[in-house]
């Protein structure tokens, strides 16, 4: 591996490891754009579907195209978690938080931004959070510690939890934004507050309606999970969310564009509620969760535009992948599963969201890094975990994440090699191995969640596939492979204990 020696940059020298450059560079920034329940097959980078994403394709275009890139777990806060810390979320028992859950992230853990902040980095968190904030039971009225600065953030401007969740707030460096005092918040997730109108006892109030749960208060004319009254001058209008983010994100790059910087950009699309700003409405043939994607699309070509004019593309490492597979109904009424005609949320992958099979974590995975890396495909196998532990080691730093792999020669397009092996957390804590082409999905140990009619994979006897000649994971082999079987689930334990 080479080292560069950089250009003074920021009062002192810098190297970055790993990366060939015919004239020295600077420090690249960082930004990872992570969208919510977004497909393998929702962009049209990965193949032919039922919408264009053009300025997300702008990204595989011009970079490298992972076609075994993976999420660490098929539900949110176990992902994030692992994506944050470089630790696999079922040593923490992560599952999907409530929105008044406390910091999940212990603070003497390594983070990603923490070890960016080391090297020099300015670091924020723009989107959604899902981690859990402060301690104990939170007062949403005052300073809300430990959250995002904790976690290593410098700056911060997130939701606490899902869309779907309350409290349907905006929390800005450790505050509510735009709260006022004299109407101060109160959350429950165990009972209403009196007089409060929520989705089961009053659906007249409701724009849209519930399919599953989330029949509780109301923000915006939509039904939440959890209970919350006050704080109507803070309350978030779903519409203008995707703006909102958007301008945050890009503010941020504006203010620190003469700096190193990383950016961890959570989109909330196409999580549900989806709504999207009437611009997009009604745009794509497949329903609101079509429309979302297009306005997520739309984010992504601005926030690429945004960098385009600071000068600052050929300069920064842009990450795009997703939390998770795609769902279609996850709990409101909104025609996903009527106007999906031919398209294959999951590309060819089986199941989604929630699911052992690999639609629930095998998902988009695109790496940009203009004048770096060389556009193309890669068949690596790398996951959102080692991100700390590939650019620690870019910036010749040590990994000092638990379950992280250096796989920076791979994200850079300089190695076809990735991981050899990666265990992947269901919802449930339900964990199954990845080693080489080969599946092993031991019995479940937990029901965990799941929507019918996707399938959980979830069994009680051990399932075995060879994803390379089994793409679709249609063939269960573990009954003519009890040795592979056998030796997989070893390992499992071994990595495990
Ligand atoms: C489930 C919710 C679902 C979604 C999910 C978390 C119900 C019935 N379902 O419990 O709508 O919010 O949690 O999704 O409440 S995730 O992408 O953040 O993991
Ligand atoms: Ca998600």
């Amino acid at each position: 591996m080479k080292t560069v020696h950089l250009l003074p940059f920021a009062g002192c020298a810098l190297l970055v490891q790993g990366v060939q450059a015919k004239e020295p560079v600077k420090k690249p920034n960082i930004v990872i754009i992570l969208a919510d329940d977004l497909g393998f097959g929702d962009i049209s980078a990965y193949g032919r579907n039922g919408i264009e994403t053009p300025n997300i394709d702008r990204i595989a275009d011009e970079g490298l195209r992972f076609c075994n890139g993976y999420a660490s777990s098929s539900t949110s806060t176990p992902s994030r978690y692992s994506l944050l810390t470089g630790r696999y979320p079922w040593r923490e028992g992560a599952q999907v938080l409530p929105g008044d859950a406390p910091l999940i992230i212990r603070e003497e853990l390594p983070t990603l931004p923490k070890m960016l902040k080391e090297a020099g980095y300015v670091t924020g968190a723009v989107g959604k959070w899902h981690l859990g904030l402060g301690k104990g039971q939170v007062d949403w009225n005052r300073e809300i510690v430990p959250g995002a600065r904790e976690v290593g953030f410098d700056y911060s401007f997130i939701t606490a939890a899902t869309n779907d969740r309350v409290p349907t707030v905006f929390v800005e460096n450790g505050r509510v934004a735009n709260l006022d005092p004299n109407d101060p918040i109160e959350v429950s997730y165990r009972k209403n507050f009196p007089g409060e109108p929520t989705g089961k006892e009053n659906p007249e109030l409701l724009k849209i309606k519930p399919s599953h749960g989330h029949n509780q208060s109301i923000t915006n004319g939509i039904p939440r999970i959890g209970f919350m009254r006050g704080g109507k001058s803070a309350l978030w209008v779903d519409e203008d969310m995707a703006d909102t983010f958007l301008s945050k994100a890009t503010g941020f790059v504006k203010e620190h564009r003469d700096e190193p910087f990383f950016l961890y950009y959570a989109l909330h699309e196409p999580h549900v509620p989806r709504v999207p700003h009437p611009r997009f409405a009604g745009k794509s043939p497949l329903g609101p969760r079509g429309d979302v994607v297009l306005e997520a699309d739309w984010c992504v070509g601005e926030f690429l535009n945004t960098l385009d004019s600071l000068g600052l593309s050929e300069n920064t490492i842009v990450i795009f992948t997703s939390d998770n597979g795609p769902i279609l109904d996850d709990g409101y009424v909104d025609e996903a599963i009527e106007r999906l005609g031919d398209h294959k949320p999951a590309g060819p992958f089986r199941s989604g969201k929630y699911s052992s099979y690999d639609g629930g974590t095998h998902v988009a995975f695109l790496v940009r890094w203009t004048g770096h890396i060389k556009p193309g495909k890669s068949e690596a196998l790398v996951c959102q975990m080692d991100f700390c532990a590939s650019f620690a080691t870019m910036l010749g730093k040590e990994n000092e994440t638990r379950d992280g792999e250096n796989v920076l020669d791979a994200l850079l397009g300089r190695s076809k090699q990735g991981r050899k092996e990666l265990l992947l957390d269901a919802c449930g804590n339900n964990v199954l191995l990845r080693q080489g082409d080969w599946i092993c999905i031991p019995p479940m140990v937990n029901e965990g969640y799941w929507v019918p009619p996707m399938e959980s994979g979830r069994m009680k006897s051990s399932q075995l596939f060879q994803v390379k000649k089994d793409i679709g994971q249609k063939n269960n082999v573990a009954e003519k492979y009890p040795k592979r079987v056998q030796a997989m689930e070893k390992r499992i334990k071994e990595i495990r204990y």
